[in-house]
């Protein structure tokens, strides 16, 4: 017999990164849902996650804080973290721990986890793999042991996509199976559109067509490839370039558009919390990362039935299909990239077959089509 009924209600931890980024967000939009739902959910972080409304009942923000000391050379956050799942873990009673990103959360959650045990408490944690954390920070032998120890000592260990799955298979000794949830959108809020000022008659005075990217800026996003390939559909169409996010790489490609003699056409906005908004201006995407387990970004423009123009890499396949709800380039083939953005700008009948086809793929990917995934998971645990 099921100990538990489909409808009980859990209480849940959630710990994540509060950052702009896909994996903070992803959390936070899964974590307020189950709220909405009737579950009791608990987030840990070090500060409160950008999106999450704590007004919502049954959502709670427990902050990590630790003091200081001269003798401490780098912040102990993992140990913070870990005294933090332990104390909201027993003052809540949680049944089980949800981490998003494996390091430092998932060997946080397998101390507390231990600590929890010596006093008779049991809490069970789910670990949902993101991608850096496997494909660029995880790498590192600085971290690996540790991530491979603790990815194979999570009670279910999730990936955002089937390239990421194969890539932590491929990069670390796992012994476990590791369960495909892809990362899903809300479509509801992209829903009514014409009700948003899109500013597109600011942005872009003269029609031009509008070309978004959204992203922390980091190395990774290759946002040099982005610009290299606007010069070149400069050459070819009048078009705008808006550049939405923050992050190290930021300096660098403003004056690269300088350098360019593009800066005129970008518009470099800084991060911008309500992408739904940002993204009614947009006629064409455009995702060219060298490392990208899913491409969160990707899906937000396709709810928002923008055609996305994107590299191949990790999982970014898994969402754009090339040539149905947009186009797909080689990573570094900024050429090719104009092309696919030149032929999209340039037919109206493309890019609208495109749209319709990227909004439809994107109800695929629909939270209401992912949560009850990640439910299944979390009541299997607890039988
Ligand atoms: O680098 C980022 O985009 C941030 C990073 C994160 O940790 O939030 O994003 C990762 O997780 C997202 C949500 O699952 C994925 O959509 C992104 O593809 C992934 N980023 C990379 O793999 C580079």
């Amino acid at each position: 017999m099921d100990l538990f009924k489909k409808d009980e209600k859990l209480k849940i931890g959630v710990v994540c990164y509060p950052t702009f980024g896909g994996s903070g967000v992803l959390a936070t939009e899964l974590g307020m849902q189950l709220a909405r739902d009737g579950h009791q959910v608990h987030f840990i972080a070090s500060e409160k996650p950008v999106k999450l409304d704590t007004s919502l009942e049954g959502l709670f923000f427990h902050q990590v804080t630790f003091n200081s000391y001269p003798l401490f050379q780098y912040d102990p956050y993992e140990i913070a973290l870990t005294s933090k799942i332990v104390a909201v873990s027993k003052a809540f009673d949680l049944q089980l721990l949800h981490v998003h990103y494996a390091l430092p959360h998932a060997s946080a959650a397998y101390f507390a986890k231990q600590i929890l045990a010596k006093e008779g408490r049991s809490l069970p944690f789910v670990t949902t793999l993101h991608g850096t954390d496997i494909t660029v920070v995880g790498k590192d032998a600085a971290f690996a042991p540790v991530i491979a120890f603790s990815i194979n000592q999570s009670d279910i260990v999730t990936s955002v996509s089937n390239s990421l799955r194969a890539d932590t298979f491929q990069f670390f000794d796992i012994d476990r199976e590791i369960v495909v949830i892809p990362n899903f959108v809300c479509n509801a809020k992209y829903e009514n559109r014409s009700a948003i000022h899109c500013h597109k008659d600011v942005y872009a005075p003269n029609g031009e067509p509008i070309l978004m990217h959204i992203s922390n800026f980091r190395k990774v996003k290759r946002i040099d490839d982005i610009l290299h390939a606007f010069q070149l559909v400069l050459q070819e169409k009048a078009c705008k370039l808006i550049l939405i996010g923050d992050g190290p790489e930021r300096q660098v490609i403003e004056a690269l558009a300088m350098q360019l003699g593009v800066e005129e056409h970008v518009i470099f906005t800084g991060e911008i919390k309500d992408t739904e908004v940002a993204l009614c201006a947009a006629d064409v995407f455009i995702l060219a990362s060298a490392n990208e387990s899913f491409g969160l970004a990707a899906l937000e423009a396709m709810a928002a039935s923008v055609p996305v123009v994107s590299t191949n890499s990790g999982g970014i396949p898994e969402v754009n299909l090339d040539g149905v709800t947009g186009l797909v380039n080689e990573v570094g083939a900024f050429e090719t990239m104009a092309k696919n953005v030149l032929r999209i700008v340039s037919d109206d009948q493309l890019q609208s077959k495109m749209a319709k086809a990227a909004k439809n793929r994107a109800e695929l990917f629909d939270i209401k089509v992912v949560l009850p995934q990640y439910l299944d998971l979390f009541y299997s645990l607890l039988k």
